[in-house]
């Protein structure tokens, strides 16, 4: 806006008064205070930790702020080609703590803090986490950002300002119970954009027309508009300047004069509920990993955000001045799975509709800007939606996806005449009752590029669910790009103190940049005095753990025992059930020793975290069992601290940085064939743990960078499950006899109630046992007790994990986004 920029003789007042924000402890004290006197109206009588980590991050928020304008500003002038990552969610969980990492104001802020009466962990305790994501997907969509900022990329995340996250989980009576996870109360890492709206349409019908020169031109018209106002988060990167933005579209009803009309005509109850259905738009986080429930409110949501982001985009593209075929030289838009695949299709609407290009011509354009990244083979995870709600939401939409499916399968037939059972296989619209969109195969023909999470998901995708189109496309266009996490938050934030040692023997922090720089401590794995500080640190997490324990569920957990732990999203794929038959089958076990014997048997804590999806049922049944089996287990006396079963409540992000560090054995345990990659797995080992775990998702990249010496396989492999599934239904199914007797014990109420498990039992016994649970049962159990035999020899244990620390480079997520930016994005940096 050249009419609101200062003219020539005032700008030097302005540059001479320019804000820098604090430069040292003095400066961040004096910041802190005047935000707690004014911004927050309080002062040195009522400042509460509250108060404290308010104004904390309000001065810590302007630093930010300055380098983002910044950002933005070199980003608009040098013009080079943008990233938009398209996400429905980004599990961020706490900023504060990170922001301070990243820009470095984190020991200025500990010694300010503590001159103005606070600790710096108390402060950071009180961030609400901003869990506007279910799990892998949503926090490595906040891991990318993380590693696009580090790397100067110019790129923007976009996404949806949920006033409800993912639930709160609560287990009352041993059950998980859901309550609201309002977090917006006072959130100062968002900037509300009132004057950046969108208006989106949904409904109505579609007019053709024609346009000067007398060519067709579909008008969409009628329906009701709602409309999209944009708040923007800073997300810095770590030792770089950049700072990128993630924007996050809220909904709320349109202002137009109908409204009006309304509300004066009296219709006041009317008008506040158009206002609230408006709303409910972007209300609420659908709570569900790896399923697709179909709701219509969903499908709203997924277009309202889409709509929004490329209004934005192109908006963004279009002051630029340049030809539209530089589109896809100046944009790269990532589909983080197939949530925002309408992108595709609003794209062609808008190139078409509305700028008026040829159809080949925006198509063209529209599969060389996407890309495409699929997480999961599941298929009750894969989309679809009905025809008949495309219709009615969407209608000008439906007929862009009935042309591209068309066009793309007139070329099949051209490629591969008369094949008429691959052009049903390969159609976009599933002739089904009702016909279904399917919303992958949309967004493979949508895109120039595909791509799996981690090697073994890649193959199966090509081997499997998207094989035809291999055969029609061509392999180039299906890749992998093995995840990763980000070594800021997932070492240095999670595990102070490890990362302080590895700096201390390598020259400083330069590996949370270049992660593959770890494999400098290896040398020094015979080193004594680092051994010994590699094993007290360990020690160290494990007790303050063991203390959150105690605060929580006033259990005394010993901080020597081995610590087992699986946390993450409970789903029968993922296989907690065979985790807590296991720890059933060790405490019978445990039981029929004699005391004698027992003495010899090493200690363990078995810790359970995570969240069931509320319509789960089954996923619900089995954190009730691992709450019954603590319920006897931990107050047995024969036991002791022989066997503790612990399940954590409300496992996420913040959760995640202390129980991390804190284990010595995590389970990564999936049925072969079924996890994408994990990334839990990753930053277990990062932090010195080592894993049991199936041959399975980055399980198997995992140990081949550390070394299968290092690491606890286990299980049948992904080829042979479906031949174990076809055994179960068609020859004569036994279960593994350990596990029968398993099985009794709980079905003689030694756990509680009798029956109330019967339904986790069936599945296995008498329902074709999916996910192999007996088949890998025998194997399971003798692995961990080897893990047990292991232990005992705490040297060579502590040599496994800093060999296995000093190999995990390759996990990075900045590995992973460069692997993007160079095969799918072809982007690159932005000098600093
Ligand atoms: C996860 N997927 C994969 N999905 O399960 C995991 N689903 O193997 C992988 O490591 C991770 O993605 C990152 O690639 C999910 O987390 C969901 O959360 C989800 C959300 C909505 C609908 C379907």
């Amino acid at each position: 806006h050249v009419e609101a920029s200062i003219p020539e003789p005032q700008r030097e007042a302005w540059t001479r008064n320019k804000f820098q924000g604090f430069q040292n402890k003095d400066e961040f004290e004096k910041e802190v205070v005047r935000h707690v006197e004014t911004t927050l109206a309080r002062s040195m009588f009522n400042c509460d930790e509250t108060a404290a980590y308010s104004a904390t991050s309000l001065a810590l928020r302007d630093r930010l702020i300055l380098e983002w304008n910044k950002t933005q500003q070199r980003q608009t002038y040098r013009d080079s080609k943008r990233i938009y990552y398209l996400s429905l969610e980004f599990l961020m969980g706490r900023a504060l703590d990170n922001a301070m990492l990243n820009i470095g104001a984190k020991s200025v802020a500990k010694d300010g803090l503590n001159e103005l009466g606070f600790r710096i962990e108390d402060i950071i305790g009180q961030e609400h986490d901003a869990a506007l994501g279910n799990g892998g997907l949503g926090r490595l969509a906040a891991c990318f950002l993380d590693s696009l900022a580090s790397l100067n990329f110019p790129a923007w995340g976009y996404g949806l300002r949920y006033r409800y996250g993912i639930f709160k989980q609560e287990i009352i009576d041993g059950y998980q119970v859901e309550v609201p996870d309002y977090w917006l109360d006072f959130n100062p890492w968002e900037f509300p954009r009132h004057d950046v709206t969108v208006d989106i349409q949904f409904g109505g019908y579609v007019r053709k027309g024609q346009d000067e020169n007398g060519k067709t031109i579909a008008h969409w018209e009628g329906g009701e508009i709602v409309q999209a106002v944009a708040y923007d988060v800073p997300t810095p990167g770590y030792d770089t300047p950049t700072t990128n933005n993630l924007r996050l579209w809220s909904s709320k009803a349109a202002s137009g004069e109908f409204d009006f009309q309304k509300f004066n005509s009296g219709d006041y109850e009317s008008s506040v509920a158009d206002q609230q259905r408006a709303e409910t738009i972007s209300a609420v986080l659908y709570p569900n990993d790896n399923l697709d429930r179909g709701k219509e409110l969903r499908l709203k949501q997924q277009y309202f955000w889409v709509a929004a982001s490329l209004y934005d985009i192109v908006r963004r593209f279009k002051k630029s001045k340049r030809a539209w075929s530089e589109f896809p030289d100046q944009i790269a838009i990532q589909l983080n799975d197939t949530h925002p695949t309408l992108a595709v299709v609003e794209l062609q609407r808008i190139l078409v509709d509305i700028e008026g290009l040829d159809w080949d011509d925006a198509w063209k354009i529209v599969t060389t800007t996407f890309g495409y990244t699929n997480h999961t083979v599941l298929p009750e995870a894969l989309e679809k939606w009905p025809v008949t709600l495309v219709q009615k939401l969407l209608p000008r939409h439906l007929q862009i996806i009935y042309d591209v499916n068309l066009f793309f399968l007139q070329s099949v037939e051209k490629k591969f005449p008369n094949d008429r059972d691959l052009l049903s296989r390969v159609s976009i619209i599933e002739e089904s009752q009702p016909k279904m969109v399917r919303m992958a195969y949309l967004a493979i023909v949508g895109s120039h590029k595909v791509n799996g999470v981690a090697e073994l998901h890649s193959d199966l995708l090509q081997t499997t669910l998207f094989k035809d189109f291999v055969t029609i496309f061509g392999a180039d266009k299906f890749t992998n790009v093995t995840n990763g996490v980000t070594p800021r938050r997932w070492l240095h934030q999670a595990n102070p103190r490890l990362s302080e040692l590895i700096a201390s023997k390598i020259g400083g922090h330069g590996f949370l940049k270049d992660l593959t720089a770890l494999n400098k401590i290896e040398q020094f794995v015979d080193d004594k005095a680092f051994r010994k500080e590699w094993a007290e640190i360990k020690y160290a997490n494990k007790v303050r753990l063991a203390k959150y324990i105690k605060s929580t569920l006033d259990l005394n957990v010993n901080p020597s025992a081995l610590f087992d732990v699986q946390v993450k999203r409970i789903h029968e794929y993922k296989r907690q059930q065979l985790n807590i038959f296991g720890a059933i089958h060790r405490y019978l076990t445990l039981k029929a020793m004699s005391p004698e014997e027992r003495k010899k048997q090493q200690p363990r804590v078995s810790i359970y975290g995570g969240k069931a999806a509320p319509g789960y049922w089954m996923a619900k049944q089995i954190i009730h069992l691992i709450n019954s089996v603590g319920a006897v287990v931990n107050k047995d006396p024969d036991i002791g601290d022989l066997l503790k079963v612990i399940f954590l409540e409300d496992y996420n992000v913040s959760k995640a940085e202390m129980i991390i560090p804190a284990s010595d054995i995590s389970e990564h345990i999936s049925t072969a064939g079924t996890e994408g990659s994990g990334t839990s797995n990753m930053k277990f080992v990062l932090n010195g743990g080592l894993i049991i775990g199936t041959c399975d998702g980055a399980n198997i990249e995992i140990t081949r960078e550390i070394g299968q010496e290092n690491i606890f396989l286990f299980g049948n492999l992904s080829e042979d499950v479906e031949d174990l599934r076809h055994a179960h239904t068609y020859g004569t199914h036994t279960i593994d006899p350990n596990l029968t007797k398993v099985f009794e014990a709980i079905q003689s109420g030694t756990f509680g109630e009798a029956n109330d498990f019967n339904a986790l039992i069936s599945a296995v016994r008498d329902h074709g046992d999916y996910y192999l649970v007996s088949d890998d049962f025998q194997s399971y159990i003798d692995t961990q007790n080897m893990i047990d035999t292991e232990y005992r020899n705490q040297e060579e244990w502590v040599t496994k994990s800093i060999r296995s620390v000093a190999r995990m480079g390759f996990f990075s997520s900045d590995r992973c986004i460069n692997e993007y930016a160079e095969v799918i994005w072809n982007a690159e940096p932005l000098a600093v």
